[in-house]
């Protein structure tokens, strides 16, 4: 029927849960050797020589340094890896994990 017809325009805005990231950081110690953190960094997180160099000196010289950033669950699981991996060699490397801001 003319002039009848109501005019509703419905908008959808699509809500996509973006889950909240998590870092990886990397903690100082004054016992393990620097190349056996460069070779962890480069074995669990897939990190090249120069960019596990560079995190490593970071971690030394300012005392933490963040090596990357995941969802909890991955960030946690990295972690663990890693600390494994450094317990294998015999060193008190750690990493633990933080909620973004
Ligand atoms: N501080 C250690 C050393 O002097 C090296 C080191 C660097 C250890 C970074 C841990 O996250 C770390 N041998």
């Amino acid at each position: 029927m003319p002039g009848s017809s109501t005019n509703t325009t419905t908008r959808i805005r699509a809500e996509v849960a973006r889950p909240k990231l998590h870092k990886v950081i990397l903690l100082n110690d004054d016992y393990t050797p620097r190349d056996v953190v460069v070779i962890v960094l480069k074995s669990a997180f897939r990190m090249d020589e120069a960019g596990a160099h560079k995190v490593m000196l970071t971690a030394h010289q300012l005392g933490s340094c963040v090596v990357a950033v995941f969802t909890r669950e991955i960030a946690e699981t990295k972690a663990n890896e890693a600390n494994e991996a450094g317990r294998r060699l015999e060193c008190p490397l750690t990493f633990t994990t933080e909620p973004e801001e």
